[in-house]
């Protein structure tokens, strides 16, 4: 028995799996015996492997941190939530979305607002910003601000992907892959940066699967299409109060309050929200988002 060395798992080709390990060195490897359904593999899983009649096998997965189903991976640290200051706008529903997700699973958000060179051409792209500073930089979310035209920021950047693994979300048209590019520099041609509003399925070489880049340091990238407009699929709405740092501290009268429906005189949450120190716009998103969570739910019991 040859012995078993440990990898994270950062390509599924057809079926064969590209291991990288510590060193940076590459493995081509296949799943067979105890390691049974080829869906027990995500990229992003650390695995052990070896070496069997000249093939190499992967023996056994690590347990995760975490893992998500769209997109199939695993061991996610950071999620680097796009954001442009104009063209597109900033899609808060989508930004307090992806806050959400990290909260349920354990990953840390950082909001990278981009497109930081149009803040001269418009009063409405500064007013945006100034929102994101103060809201979200009080919730302890870090925000960086990035221009890939100006290639501004991309140092605080780079220094919060240092060692971990790190997704991009965002609208697209947001510089996802032009930010990802850049970090990588410039050398993978599979990339393809878009025009805003094109549609992403017209061309060939849009990034069509999961696939982790490597960087020095065991820093990892994540450039996939499939998390810029995924629905929380298995988030409770009961749970919703908890993925909200501002609500964690509160106590309401009311024992299990939501929040939502229950009225000013006993819901503290509410009282804040009035008095402006909760963001009265992050609160009417939580309402929002809280009765599209209830809608899904009740429908699931509904015949
Ligand atoms: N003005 C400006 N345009 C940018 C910046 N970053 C990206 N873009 C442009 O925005 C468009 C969408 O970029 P892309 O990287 O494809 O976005 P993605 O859809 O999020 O991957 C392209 O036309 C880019 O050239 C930036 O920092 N400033
Ligand atoms: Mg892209
Ligand atoms: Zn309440």
């Amino acid at each position: 028995m040859e012995k078993i060395i440990t990898a994270r798992v950062t390509e599924n080709l057809l079926g064969k799996y590209i291991l990288e390990d510590k060193n940076n060195n590459k493995y081509e490897a296949i799943l067979t015996g105890n390691v049974k359904s080829k869906n027990s593999v995500l990229i992003g899983d650390m695995v052990e492997f070896n070496k069997s009649y000249d093939k190499y096998t992967i023996r056994k997965v690590l347990p995760r941190k975490n893992s998500l189903i769209r997109p199939p991976v695993s061991n996610i640290d950071n999620l680097v939530i796009m954001l442009s200051v104009a063209s597109p706008s900033p899609d808060y529903i989508l930004l307090d979305k992806q806050i959400i997700l990290c909260k349920s699973k354990n990953i840390t958000p950082v909001i990278c607002v981009n497109k930081t060179d149009l803040l001269e051409n418009t009063e409405e792209a500064k007013e945006e910003l100034n929102y994101i500073m103060k809201v979200y930089t009080n919730l302890g979310i870090k925000v960086i601000y990035t221009s890939t035209v100006k290639k501004e920021g991309m140092d605080k950047l780079k220094e919060v992907l240092r060692g971990k693994v790190s997704a991009f979300s965002g609208n697209s048209g947001v510089g996802k892959s032009s930010i990802t590019k850049e970090i990588l520099g410039c050398k993978n041609e599979d990339i393809l940066i878009g025009k805003v509003g094109e549609k992403t399925n017209k061309g060939k070489h849009t990034t069509k699967y999961v696939k982790l880049y490597s960087l020095q340091d065991n820093t990892y990238i994540l450039d996939t299409p499939g998390f810029s407009s995924y629905e929380l699929y298995d988030i409770d709405y009961k749970n919703l109060p908890s993925y909200y740092p501002e609500f964690k501290d509160i106590k309401c009268d009311y024992e299990d309050c939501m929040h939502v429906n229950e009225d000013i005189s006993v819901c503290r949450v509410k009282k804040l929200v009035k008095e402006g120190i909760i963001d009265k716009k992050r609160y009417e998103r939580y309402v929002y988002i809280y009765n599209k969570l209830k809608e899904l739910d009740d429908k699931k019991y509904k015949r």
